[in-house]
This record gives C-alpha cells, structure tokens and sequence, in this order.
C-alpha cells in the first residue's frame, strides 16, 4: 500500500519545489543564487544561518513544506504544520554597522502585511513582529544576525504565515490566538502565489532600507500599525512597563507613556494589548 503524505504531494499545484519558485520568480536576488526547497526541517532560520556560515551569497533562499523546531523569538516556537502554512528564510548581507539591524524586523512587517494586502485582505502589524487578522496572529517574523562591533556579518530574515491553516492544525493553546489566511478570506490561498508577491515585497522594501528610507517605511508600518494609541503592557528581561504605546521613534523604538508621565523607550520586549486604563 503507497502511504500518501500531503508534505510530499509534488503534483499539487501549490507545491513549493526550487523550480516551481523559480519559473515565476519576479525578484532580481532574492531567490536567484540559490533555492533550498526542503520537505522538513526543523527550522528554516537554522538552515539559513548555517549555509550563511558556510559563506551563502545574500538573496539565497530556504523553503520548507513543514518546521519540527520552528522558532519564534526568545526561544519560544513557531508551530509549522506540513503544507498549510510558508515558512521560509533569506540570508542577507547588509553593509550596515550593527545598529541598523533592528530596523529590518519592521521593514520585514511592512513587507508582509503589504503582500497579503495584495492578496485581497489588510493585517494589522502589532510592534515589532507579529501580523494580524482581526487581533489574531496569522504570521510572525524572526530576524536573527551575526555581528562584531562594527559590522554585520550576515542577517537571516525568517518569516512564518499560516496560509491555508485550519484551527484543527494548530495546538489548543494557541488556538484561539492564532488564524490564517483562509480562515481570514474564507478561501485557499495559492502558497506559491503569495511566496512570489512576498519575496518582491522584501525586496522592494529591503531596497528601500538600504537607500535610507526608513522614514517612509515606518509610515507605512505606522498605516497597518494596531499598537500605537492602546494601553501596553511590555514585559522586559527585569521589568514591565504599562502604560500608552505614544508612538515609534524615527529608530523604529517603541515610545511608550506611563501613568506617571515617564516615557520609555522600548527597544526590544513583549507587548500585549491592555484592555485597561494604564
Ligand atoms: C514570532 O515569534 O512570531 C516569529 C515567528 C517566525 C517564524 C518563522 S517560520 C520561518 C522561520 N524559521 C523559523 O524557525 N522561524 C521563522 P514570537 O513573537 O516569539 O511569537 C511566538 C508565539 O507565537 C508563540 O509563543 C505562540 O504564542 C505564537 N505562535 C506559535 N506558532 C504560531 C502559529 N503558527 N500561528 C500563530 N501564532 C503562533
């Protein structure tokens, strides 16, 4: 008896093989030195950051069908079930000082909330990486980088999308958290179609990050933002700050106003959406 796995399925039309992504590649690099087009892995950011170890040109791109070690930030995962979802990660090269790097998380949003735009439905962005669909998360991003003091070695931009995910697929913890893109839009989504508005999204908006215009980016981001103007509570490695998310300094930083009228700036942390006066 032949065992079916819908993981291997290279007939279906939404397969994500190297060549089926590049037949219809519409990105000048992203993708064009190399397509690692992988059935499992356990997570496509610890791929990219080997093969960039190992010296992989910027652009080269890792694919999988399905993570068993799917990570999020802070050592916390990112759940991947096989064939419903995209999971992918591009090694880059940014000739940038250290401080820039924070920048390409939101860049990164920006670019993934307007390719799903394209597709037919608007997310929100919740700072710094998360995507939304009706306050449920339905894509997160993970930029990971090595770097000395003076200079980037290489960055890995790791994004994950619940495409065509069912609640079913997801466990019962995050269940009533998370969404997808189906259940968003009430139907499939072509996980090849949206990888190609995806990847020409990054690299249009990394282009733009390169060139210096973060400024348009953060008014993008601030366009699809859900965060500024709400109540935050933002847990921090020694402590937690309350109070208005006021607004994004021009470094892409979270400003955030307690209720003694101190501001904070957050540069990395959890934010959860208060219902409450802060
Ligand atoms: C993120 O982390 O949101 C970053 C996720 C990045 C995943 C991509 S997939 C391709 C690449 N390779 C990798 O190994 N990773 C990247 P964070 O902000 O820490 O959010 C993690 C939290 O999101 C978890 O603790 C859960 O609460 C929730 N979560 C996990 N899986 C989810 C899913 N499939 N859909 C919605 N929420 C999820």
């Amino acid at each position: 008896m032949k065992i079916m796995s819908p993981s291997v399925d290279q007939t279906s039309p939404d397969t994500l093989s190297a060549d089926a992504i590049k037949q219809s590649l519409r990105t000048r690099w992203i993708g064009q030195p190399a397509i690692h087009s992988l059935d499992v892995v356990e997570s496509t950011n610890a791929e990219a950051n080997r093969l960039a170890q190992d010296g992989a040109p910027e652009g080269t791109l890792i694919v999988a069908n399905a993570q068993t070690k799917g990570r999020g930030r802070l050592g916390r995962t990112w759940v991947s079930p096989p064939v419903s979802g995209l999971y992918l990660s591009i090694v880059l090269r940014p000739a940038h000082p250290p401080d820039w790097f924070p920048k390409l998380m939101l860049t990164a949003g920006v670019a993934v909330a307007s390719a799903i735009q394209q597709i037919g439905t608007t997310p929100q962005l919740k700072w710094p990486n998360d995507i939304l669909i009706g306050d449920r998360k339905v894509g997160g991003i993970l930029t990971e980088a090595v770097f000395n003091k003076t200079r980037i070695d290489f960055a890995v931009l790791g994004i994950g999308i619940n495409v065509n995910t069912k609640q079913d697929e997801l466990p019962v913890s995050i269940r009533n958290l998370a969404t997808s893109l189906r259940l968003g839009l009430g139907k499939r989504v072509s996980r090849i179609d949206l990888l190609q508005i995806l990847l020409h999204q990054v690299e249009q908006w990394y282009e733009s990050l390169d060139t210096g215009a973060f400024p348009t980016i953060l008014e993008t981001w601030s366009e699809f933002d859900t965060t500024l103007g709400r109540v935050v509570e933002v847990f921090l490695p020694e402590r937690r700050v309350v109070g208005i998310a006021e607004a994004l300094h021009q470094d892409g930083t979270l400003l955030v106003r307690d209720k003694r009228d101190c501001l904070h700036r957050i540069v990395a942390g959890d934010v959860v959406h208060c219902h409450l006066d802060p």
